[in-house]
Protein backbone atom coordinates (compact mmCIF):
# COMPACT_ATOMS: atom_id res chain seq x y z
CA UNK A 1 0.00 0.00 0.00
CA UNK A 2 3.10 2.53 0.87
CA UNK A 3 4.45 1.63 -2.99
CA UNK A 4 0.89 2.34 -4.59
CA UNK A 5 0.45 5.44 -1.96
CA UNK A 6 4.55 6.24 -4.17
CA UNK A 7 3.13 5.64 -7.40
CA UNK A 8 0.19 8.09 -6.75
CA UNK A 9 2.45 10.95 -6.14
CA UNK A 10 4.92 9.89 -9.06
CA UNK A 11 1.63 10.18 -11.48
CA UNK A 12 0.02 13.31 -9.65
CA UNK A 13 -0.19 15.18 -12.76
CA UNK A 14 -1.66 12.67 -15.00
CA UNK A 15 -4.50 11.49 -12.27
CA UNK A 16 -4.88 15.41 -12.22
CA UNK A 17 -5.47 16.36 -15.47
CA UNK A 18 -7.93 12.78 -16.00
CA UNK A 19 -9.89 14.35 -13.54
CA UNK A 20 -10.25 17.56 -15.27
CA UNK A 21 -10.74 16.04 -18.59
CA UNK A 22 -13.52 13.44 -16.89
CA UNK A 23 -15.25 15.43 -14.54
CA UNK A 24 -14.86 19.51 -15.39
CA UNK A 25 -12.62 19.39 -11.63
CA UNK A 26 -10.28 22.59 -11.41
CA UNK A 27 -6.89 21.16 -12.46
CA UNK A 28 -5.05 23.59 -10.09
CA UNK A 29 -6.67 22.03 -7.25
CA UNK A 30 -6.42 19.09 -8.13
CA UNK A 31 -2.51 18.65 -8.65
CA UNK A 32 -3.15 20.99 -5.12
CA UNK A 33 -5.28 19.76 -2.70
CA UNK A 34 -7.27 16.49 -4.18
CA UNK A 35 -4.43 13.72 -5.72
CA UNK A 36 -1.70 14.65 -2.29
CA UNK A 37 -4.64 14.07 -0.77
CA UNK A 38 -5.40 10.60 -2.27
CA UNK A 39 -1.76 9.50 -1.22
CA UNK A 40 -2.09 10.65 2.04
CA UNK A 41 -5.33 8.68 2.35
CA UNK A 42 -3.43 5.16 1.42
CA UNK A 43 -0.78 5.98 3.45
CA UNK A 44 -2.85 6.14 6.33
CA UNK A 45 -4.68 3.43 5.68
CA UNK A 46 -1.45 1.38 5.13
CA UNK A 47 -0.06 2.55 8.81
CA UNK A 48 -3.65 0.53 10.02
CA UNK A 49 -2.61 -2.63 8.30
CA UNK A 50 -0.85 -4.24 10.81
CA UNK A 51 -2.44 -2.80 14.00
CA UNK A 52 -5.61 -4.69 13.81
CA UNK A 53 -5.93 -7.14 16.61
CA UNK A 54 -9.20 -8.55 18.49
CA UNK A 55 -9.16 -8.42 22.14
CA UNK A 56 -8.80 -11.17 25.45
CA UNK A 57 -11.91 -11.76 26.69
CA UNK A 58 -12.89 -11.64 30.34
CA UNK A 59 -15.03 -14.70 30.86
CA UNK A 60 -17.50 -16.62 33.67
CA UNK A 61 -14.92 -18.93 35.84
CA UNK A 62 -13.24 -21.83 34.02
CA UNK A 63 -13.24 -20.26 30.06
CA UNK A 64 -11.49 -17.80 28.07
CA UNK A 65 -11.70 -16.32 25.19
CA UNK A 66 -10.70 -14.11 22.65
CA UNK A 67 -11.81 -12.01 19.67
CA UNK A 68 -10.10 -12.12 16.06
CA UNK A 69 -10.90 -9.32 13.63
CA UNK A 70 -11.20 -11.22 10.08
CA UNK A 71 -12.00 -9.56 6.76
CA UNK A 72 -15.58 -9.12 5.86
CA UNK A 73 -15.06 -11.01 2.79
CA UNK A 74 -15.42 -9.32 -0.61
CA UNK A 75 -16.55 -5.87 -0.85
CA UNK A 76 -18.61 -4.21 -3.73
CA UNK A 77 -17.27 -0.17 -4.24
CA UNK A 78 -19.89 1.36 -5.83
CA UNK A 79 -18.44 5.11 -5.97
CA UNK A 80 -19.32 8.28 -7.71
CA UNK A 81 -18.20 10.48 -10.27
CA UNK A 82 -17.26 14.18 -8.20
CA UNK A 83 -14.29 13.21 -6.38
CA UNK A 84 -13.27 9.79 -8.67
CA UNK A 85 -9.94 9.56 -7.29
CA UNK A 86 -10.70 10.03 -3.69
CA UNK A 87 -14.02 8.16 -3.46
CA UNK A 88 -11.44 5.11 -4.93
CA UNK A 89 -9.20 5.18 -2.08
CA UNK A 90 -11.77 6.33 0.39
CA UNK A 91 -13.03 2.90 -0.31
CA UNK A 92 -10.49 0.62 -0.94
CA UNK A 93 -7.74 2.02 1.60
CA UNK A 94 -9.30 0.54 4.58
CA UNK A 95 -11.17 -2.32 2.81
CA UNK A 96 -7.03 -3.48 1.77
CA UNK A 97 -5.86 -2.73 5.27
CA UNK A 98 -8.61 -5.00 6.72
CA UNK A 99 -7.67 -7.78 4.44
CA UNK A 100 -10.51 -7.71 1.92
CA UNK A 101 -10.83 -8.40 -1.85
CA UNK A 102 -12.56 -5.81 -3.42
CA UNK A 103 -15.04 -4.85 -7.08
CA UNK A 104 -14.92 -1.19 -7.36
CA UNK A 105 -18.04 0.41 -9.86
CA UNK A 106 -16.54 3.65 -10.95
CA UNK A 107 -19.43 6.12 -11.85
CA UNK A 108 -19.86 6.14 -15.98
CA UNK A 109 -19.50 9.61 -16.32
CA UNK A 110 -15.83 9.35 -14.68
CA UNK A 111 -14.17 6.11 -14.78
CA UNK A 112 -10.61 7.20 -16.34
CA UNK A 113 -8.57 7.38 -12.99
CA UNK A 114 -10.32 4.54 -11.35
CA UNK A 115 -8.83 2.42 -14.33
CA UNK A 116 -5.61 3.84 -13.91
CA UNK A 117 -5.55 4.01 -10.30
CA UNK A 118 -6.07 0.28 -10.60
CA UNK A 119 -3.07 -0.09 -12.51
CA UNK A 120 -0.85 1.45 -10.53
CA UNK A 121 -2.16 -0.97 -7.74
CA UNK A 122 -0.65 -3.90 -9.50
CA UNK A 123 2.38 -2.04 -10.62
CA UNK A 124 2.53 -1.90 -6.56
CA UNK A 125 2.35 -5.51 -6.29
CA UNK A 126 -0.95 -5.67 -5.27
CA UNK A 127 -1.89 -9.07 -6.21
CA UNK A 128 -4.00 -10.06 -9.41
CA UNK A 129 -7.64 -10.66 -8.06
CA UNK A 130 -7.46 -8.12 -5.03
CA UNK A 131 -8.49 -5.17 -6.44
CA UNK A 132 -10.69 -5.09 -9.28
CA UNK A 133 -12.75 -2.25 -11.41
CA UNK A 134 -15.68 -3.06 -13.46
CA UNK A 135 -16.85 0.16 -15.00
CA UNK A 136 -20.28 0.35 -16.68
CA UNK A 137 -23.86 1.57 -16.02
CA UNK A 138 -25.51 1.92 -12.32
CA UNK A 139 -28.57 -0.03 -13.61
CA UNK A 140 -26.62 -2.78 -14.93
CA UNK A 141 -22.80 -3.38 -13.09
CA UNK A 142 -23.62 -1.41 -10.25
CA UNK A 143 -27.55 -3.17 -9.46
CA UNK A 144 -25.21 -6.51 -10.34
CA UNK A 145 -22.93 -5.86 -7.38
CA UNK A 146 -25.49 -5.02 -5.17
CA UNK A 147 -27.30 -7.83 -5.79
CA UNK A 148 -23.93 -10.89 -6.14
CA UNK A 149 -24.22 -13.79 -4.05
CA UNK A 150 -20.80 -13.99 -3.62
CA UNK A 151 -20.60 -10.04 -2.65
CA UNK A 152 -20.73 -9.93 1.41
CA UNK A 153 -20.33 -5.88 1.82
CA UNK A 154 -21.47 -3.20 -0.68
CA UNK A 155 -20.09 0.22 0.17
CA UNK A 156 -21.69 3.03 -2.10
CA UNK A 157 -21.66 6.72 -1.89
CA UNK A 158 -24.40 8.03 -4.14
CA UNK A 159 -27.78 9.85 -4.33
CA UNK A 160 -30.39 8.97 -1.78
CA UNK A 161 -32.63 7.01 -4.37
CA UNK A 162 -30.29 4.84 -5.73
CA UNK A 163 -28.70 4.06 -2.59
CA UNK A 164 -32.49 2.99 -1.45
CA UNK A 165 -32.35 0.26 -4.29
CA UNK A 166 -28.73 -0.92 -3.29
CA UNK A 167 -30.16 -1.56 0.21
CA UNK A 168 -33.41 -3.49 -1.57
CA UNK A 169 -30.97 -5.39 -3.36
CA UNK A 170 -28.95 -6.57 -0.63
CA UNK A 171 -31.92 -7.74 1.39
CA UNK A 172 -33.29 -9.19 -1.19
CA UNK A 173 -29.79 -11.43 -2.38
CA UNK A 174 -27.69 -12.72 -0.13
CA UNK A 175 -28.27 -9.91 3.19
CA UNK A 176 -24.85 -8.77 2.54
CA UNK A 177 -23.88 -5.86 4.97
CA UNK A 178 -24.86 -2.51 3.17
CA UNK A 179 -23.10 1.30 4.00
CA UNK A 180 -24.60 4.43 2.17
CA UNK A 181 -23.41 7.66 2.03
CA UNK A 182 -25.82 9.50 0.54
CA UNK A 183 -27.46 13.11 -0.12
CA UNK A 184 -26.85 16.02 2.16
CA UNK A 185 -28.69 19.75 2.28
CA UNK A 186 -25.94 21.40 4.89
CA UNK A 187 -26.61 24.30 6.86
CA UNK A 188 -23.50 26.80 7.70
CA UNK A 189 -24.27 29.07 10.29
CA UNK A 190 -23.00 32.34 10.98
CA UNK A 191 -23.17 34.10 14.07
CA UNK A 192 -23.49 38.28 14.77
CA UNK A 193 -19.59 37.87 16.51
CA UNK A 194 -18.19 36.44 13.14
CA UNK A 195 -15.48 38.45 11.07
CA UNK A 196 -17.55 39.30 8.17
CA UNK A 197 -14.91 38.91 5.63
CA UNK A 198 -13.80 35.38 6.74
CA UNK A 199 -17.56 34.44 6.97
CA UNK A 200 -18.00 35.55 3.42
CA UNK A 201 -15.23 33.65 2.24
CA UNK A 202 -16.35 30.36 4.19
CA UNK A 203 -19.90 30.92 2.45
CA UNK A 204 -18.45 30.89 -0.66
CA UNK A 205 -16.16 28.15 -0.34
CA UNK A 206 -19.02 25.62 1.61
CA UNK A 207 -21.47 26.19 -1.00
CA UNK A 208 -18.97 26.64 -4.33
CA UNK A 209 -16.11 24.49 -4.27
CA UNK A 210 -16.32 21.85 -7.00
CA UNK A 211 -19.36 23.71 -8.39
CA UNK A 212 -21.62 22.76 -5.79
CA UNK A 213 -20.97 18.63 -6.82
CA UNK A 214 -20.18 18.02 -3.08
CA UNK A 215 -22.45 15.97 -0.74
CA UNK A 216 -21.88 18.10 2.23
CA UNK A 217 -21.80 21.25 0.42
CA UNK A 218 -23.34 24.00 2.92
CA UNK A 219 -26.20 24.58 0.72
CA UNK A 220 -28.53 26.47 3.07
CA UNK A 221 -26.28 29.75 5.13
CA UNK A 222 -28.17 30.87 8.09
CA UNK A 223 -26.42 34.42 8.91
CA UNK A 224 -28.14 36.34 12.24
CA UNK A 225 -29.87 39.36 11.42
CA UNK A 226 -27.47 41.52 12.65
CA UNK A 227 -24.66 41.41 9.62
CA UNK A 228 -27.19 40.40 7.65
CA UNK A 229 -26.94 42.85 5.15
CA UNK A 230 -22.74 43.54 5.14
CA UNK A 231 -22.04 39.71 5.39
CA UNK A 232 -24.79 40.16 1.80
CA UNK A 233 -22.85 43.07 0.28
CA UNK A 234 -19.45 41.24 1.06
CA UNK A 235 -20.55 38.37 -0.32
CA UNK A 236 -22.02 39.44 -3.20
CA UNK A 237 -18.83 41.71 -4.63
CA UNK A 238 -16.78 38.56 -3.65
CA UNK A 239 -18.95 36.31 -5.96
CA UNK A 240 -17.82 38.95 -8.59
CA UNK A 241 -14.39 37.48 -9.01
CA UNK A 242 -15.47 33.39 -8.72
CA UNK A 243 -14.12 32.93 -12.36
CA UNK A 244 -15.90 30.10 -14.27
CA UNK A 245 -14.19 28.83 -17.25
CA UNK A 246 -11.61 26.58 -18.45
CA UNK A 247 -10.77 24.57 -15.46
CA UNK A 248 -7.34 23.63 -16.56
CA UNK A 249 -6.86 27.58 -16.13
CA UNK A 250 -4.97 28.32 -13.00
CA UNK A 251 -7.33 31.49 -12.09
CA UNK A 252 -10.21 29.43 -12.47
CA UNK A 253 -12.51 28.79 -9.71
CA UNK A 254 -15.05 26.58 -11.12
CA UNK A 255 -15.37 24.53 -14.19
CA UNK A 256 -18.14 22.57 -16.24
CA UNK A 257 -21.22 20.78 -14.30
CA UNK A 258 -20.29 17.08 -14.66
CA UNK A 259 -22.64 16.47 -17.86
CA UNK A 260 -26.36 17.66 -19.44
CA UNK A 261 -28.10 15.80 -16.74
CA UNK A 262 -26.82 17.87 -13.67
CA UNK A 263 -26.36 21.09 -15.82
CA UNK A 264 -29.93 20.74 -16.73
CA UNK A 265 -30.91 19.45 -13.13
CA UNK A 266 -29.01 22.50 -11.22
CA UNK A 267 -30.46 25.14 -13.84
CA UNK A 268 -33.77 23.86 -13.62
CA UNK A 269 -34.13 24.25 -9.54
CA UNK A 270 -32.60 28.27 -10.39
CA UNK A 271 -35.52 28.44 -12.14
CA UNK A 272 -37.76 26.80 -9.74
CA UNK A 273 -36.25 29.03 -6.71
CA UNK A 274 -37.46 31.99 -8.80
CA UNK A 275 -40.91 31.03 -9.41
CA UNK A 276 -41.16 30.30 -5.64
CA UNK A 277 -40.67 33.78 -5.04
CA UNK A 278 -36.93 33.94 -3.71
CA UNK A 279 -34.47 36.73 -4.76
CA UNK A 280 -31.77 35.80 -7.14
CA UNK A 281 -29.21 38.33 -5.96
CA UNK A 282 -26.50 37.60 -8.45
CA UNK A 283 -25.60 34.55 -11.26
CA UNK A 284 -27.81 31.76 -12.30
CA UNK A 285 -27.44 31.89 -15.62
CA UNK A 286 -25.40 29.17 -18.13
CA UNK A 287 -22.38 31.13 -18.35
CA UNK A 288 -20.52 30.94 -22.18
CA UNK A 289 -20.99 29.99 -25.29
CA UNK A 290 -20.38 26.07 -24.93
CA UNK A 291 -20.61 24.07 -22.34
CA UNK A 292 -21.90 22.98 -18.73
CA UNK A 293 -20.70 26.33 -17.57
CA UNK A 294 -23.26 28.01 -14.71
CA UNK A 295 -22.82 31.56 -12.88
CA UNK A 296 -23.08 30.27 -9.51
CA UNK A 297 -26.61 31.62 -7.97
CA UNK A 298 -27.02 33.19 -4.66
CA UNK A 299 -30.36 33.65 -3.59
CA UNK A 300 -31.93 35.41 -0.68
CA UNK A 301 -35.20 35.66 0.89
CA UNK A 302 -35.72 31.66 0.84
CA UNK A 303 -37.61 30.07 3.42
CA UNK A 304 -37.31 26.71 4.61
CA UNK A 305 -40.43 25.30 2.99
CA UNK A 306 -38.94 26.14 -0.89
CA UNK A 307 -37.68 23.49 -3.19
CA UNK A 308 -34.51 25.03 -3.41
CA UNK A 309 -33.91 25.01 0.68
CA UNK A 310 -35.17 21.42 0.76
CA UNK A 311 -33.48 19.17 -2.10
CA UNK A 312 -30.35 18.24 -3.09
CA UNK A 313 -29.48 20.32 -6.15
CA UNK A 314 -25.70 19.38 -6.26
CA UNK A 315 -24.76 22.52 -8.03
CA UNK A 316 -23.52 26.29 -7.42
CA UNK A 317 -26.84 27.15 -6.28
CA UNK A 318 -26.62 29.31 -2.29
CA UNK A 319 -29.87 30.20 -0.37
CA UNK A 320 -29.20 33.10 1.63
CA UNK A 321 -31.54 32.49 5.48
CA UNK A 322 -32.11 35.21 8.17
CA UNK A 323 -32.60 34.31 11.68
CA UNK A 324 -32.34 35.83 14.88
CA UNK A 325 -31.54 33.49 17.92
CA UNK A 326 -29.45 30.76 17.98
CA UNK A 327 -32.45 28.39 19.11
CA UNK A 328 -34.21 29.44 15.72
CA UNK A 329 -30.56 28.83 14.22
CA UNK A 330 -30.50 25.10 15.87
CA UNK A 331 -34.39 24.30 14.97
CA UNK A 332 -33.93 25.46 11.31
CA UNK A 333 -30.51 23.70 10.52
CA UNK A 334 -32.36 20.72 11.67
CA UNK A 335 -35.31 21.32 8.90
CA UNK A 336 -33.66 18.75 6.88
CA UNK A 337 -34.22 15.03 5.75
CA UNK A 338 -30.44 14.97 5.29
CA UNK A 339 -27.33 15.08 8.34
CA UNK A 340 -24.05 14.46 6.57
CA UNK A 341 -22.42 18.09 7.58
CA UNK A 342 -22.52 21.37 9.14
CA UNK A 343 -20.59 24.53 9.76
CA UNK A 344 -20.47 27.43 12.55
CA UNK A 345 -19.04 30.70 12.20
CA UNK A 346 -18.54 32.31 15.78
CA UNK A 347 -15.81 33.31 17.97
CA UNK A 348 -18.10 32.41 20.84
CA UNK A 349 -17.14 29.04 22.25
CA UNK A 350 -20.55 28.80 24.18
CA UNK A 351 -22.60 29.24 20.88
CA UNK A 352 -20.00 26.92 19.46
CA UNK A 353 -20.19 24.30 21.85
CA UNK A 354 -23.85 24.67 22.22
CA UNK A 355 -24.83 24.20 18.35
CA UNK A 356 -22.20 21.48 17.58
CA UNK A 357 -23.88 19.47 20.02
CA UNK A 358 -27.24 20.43 18.78
CA UNK A 359 -27.15 19.64 15.10
CA UNK A 360 -28.22 16.23 14.12
CA UNK A 361 -25.09 15.80 10.89
CA UNK A 362 -21.68 13.55 11.08
CA UNK A 363 -19.46 16.33 11.23
CA UNK A 364 -19.91 19.87 12.19
CA UNK A 365 -17.11 22.57 10.69
CA UNK A 366 -16.33 25.46 13.47
CA UNK A 367 -14.83 28.16 11.90
CA UNK A 368 -13.49 26.09 8.42
CA UNK A 369 -15.24 24.28 6.18
CA UNK A 370 -14.69 21.10 3.82
CA UNK A 371 -11.92 20.51 6.01
CA UNK A 372 -11.56 16.70 5.15
CA UNK A 373 -8.64 14.59 6.83
CA UNK A 374 -8.08 11.02 6.75
CA UNK A 375 -8.14 10.70 10.02
CA UNK A 376 -11.47 12.30 10.73
CA UNK A 377 -14.74 9.85 10.27
CA UNK A 378 -17.32 11.40 7.86
CA UNK A 379 -20.59 10.17 7.49
CA UNK A 380 -24.35 10.25 7.62
CA UNK A 381 -27.41 10.68 9.98
CA UNK A 382 -30.92 10.88 9.16
CA UNK A 383 -31.37 9.80 5.32
CA UNK A 384 -27.69 10.94 4.49
CA UNK A 385 -26.93 6.88 5.52
CA UNK A 386 -24.82 5.38 7.32
CA UNK A 387 -21.27 3.88 7.95
CA UNK A 388 -17.83 6.06 8.34
CA UNK A 389 -15.63 7.00 5.47
CA UNK A 390 -12.37 7.96 6.85
CA UNK A 391 -10.47 7.74 10.13
CA UNK A 392 -10.37 4.45 11.68
CA UNK A 393 -14.37 4.05 11.84
CA UNK A 394 -14.19 3.26 8.18
CA UNK A 395 -12.18 -0.04 9.34
CA UNK A 396 -15.22 -1.18 11.10
CA UNK A 397 -17.37 -2.12 8.02
CA UNK A 398 -14.76 -4.09 6.21
CA UNK A 399 -14.15 -6.30 9.31
CA UNK A 400 -16.05 -9.14 11.21
CA UNK A 401 -15.14 -9.83 15.04
CA UNK A 402 -15.04 -14.13 15.78
CA UNK A 403 -15.05 -15.19 19.36
CA UNK A 404 -13.14 -17.99 20.42
CA UNK A 405 -13.88 -19.93 23.52
CA UNK A 406 -11.97 -22.29 25.21
CA UNK A 407 -12.34 -24.30 28.96
CA UNK A 408 -9.04 -23.03 31.00
CA UNK A 409 -9.00 -26.57 32.82
CA UNK A 410 -10.16 -28.79 30.14
CA UNK A 411 -13.98 -28.94 31.63
CA UNK A 412 -16.09 -30.20 28.92
CA UNK A 413 -19.51 -27.37 29.71
O1 LIG B 1 -26.21 9.43 -8.81
P1 LIG B 1 -26.32 7.87 -8.71
P2 LIG B 1 -26.21 10.36 -10.13
C1 LIG B 1 -26.65 12.97 -5.79
C2 LIG B 1 -26.70 14.38 -6.36
C3 LIG B 1 -26.88 14.16 -7.81
C4 LIG B 1 -27.80 12.94 -7.80
C5 LIG B 1 -27.80 12.12 -9.06
O2 LIG B 1 -27.83 15.05 -5.84
O3 LIG B 1 -27.47 15.24 -8.48
O4 LIG B 1 -27.31 12.16 -6.73
O5 LIG B 1 -26.47 11.76 -9.45
C6 LIG B 1 -24.42 3.89 -9.50
N1 LIG B 1 -27.69 0.02 -8.56
N2 LIG B 1 -25.27 12.50 -5.63
O6 LIG B 1 -27.35 10.04 -11.02
O7 LIG B 1 -27.16 7.37 -9.84
C7 LIG B 1 -23.90 4.83 -10.55
O8 LIG B 1 -23.53 4.13 -11.72
C8 LIG B 1 -26.41 0.19 -8.18
C9 LIG B 1 -24.71 12.65 -4.31
O9 LIG B 1 -24.88 10.32 -10.74
O10 LIG B 1 -26.71 7.53 -7.33
C10 LIG B 1 -22.75 5.49 -9.82
O11 LIG B 1 -21.62 4.64 -9.83
N3 LIG B 1 -25.67 1.26 -8.51
C11 LIG B 1 -23.45 11.89 -4.16
C12 LIG B 1 -23.30 5.61 -8.39
O12 LIG B 1 -24.36 4.66 -8.30
C13 LIG B 1 -26.25 2.23 -9.24
C14 LIG B 1 -22.54 11.80 -5.32
C15 LIG B 1 -23.86 6.99 -8.05
O13 LIG B 1 -24.81 7.36 -9.00
C16 LIG B 1 -27.59 2.13 -9.67
C17 LIG B 1 -23.24 11.67 -6.57
C18 LIG B 1 -28.32 0.95 -9.31
N4 LIG B 1 -29.60 0.77 -9.68
C19 LIG B 1 -24.55 12.05 -6.69
N5 LIG B 1 -27.91 3.24 -10.38
C20 LIG B 1 -22.73 11.98 -2.85
N6 LIG B 1 -23.34 11.48 -1.77
O14 LIG B 1 -21.60 12.43 -2.78
C21 LIG B 1 -26.81 4.03 -10.37
N7 LIG B 1 -25.79 3.40 -9.71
Amino acid sequence: MNKFADLIDENLEELAALETIDAGKVFSFETNVDIPSVSKEVRYFAGAADKLHGKTLKLSAQFQGYTLLEPIGVVGHIIPWNFPSAMFVLKCAPALAAGCTMVVKPAEQAPLSALYLAHLAKQAGIPDGVLNVVTGFGHTVGSAVASHMDIDCVSFTGSTEVGRLVMQAAATSNLKTVSLELGGKSPLLIFDDANIDQAADLALLGSLANKGEICVCSSRVFVQEGIYDNLVEKLVEKAKSWVVGDPFDPSTRQGPQVDKKQYEKVLSYIDQGKREGASLLSGGKPCGEKGYYIEPAIFENVTDDMRIAKDEIFGPVMCLMKFKTIEEAIERANMTAYGLAAGIVTNDLNIANRVSRSIRAGVIWINCYHHFDSGCPIGGYKMSGFGKDHGLEALEKYLQTKAVVTPIYNTPW
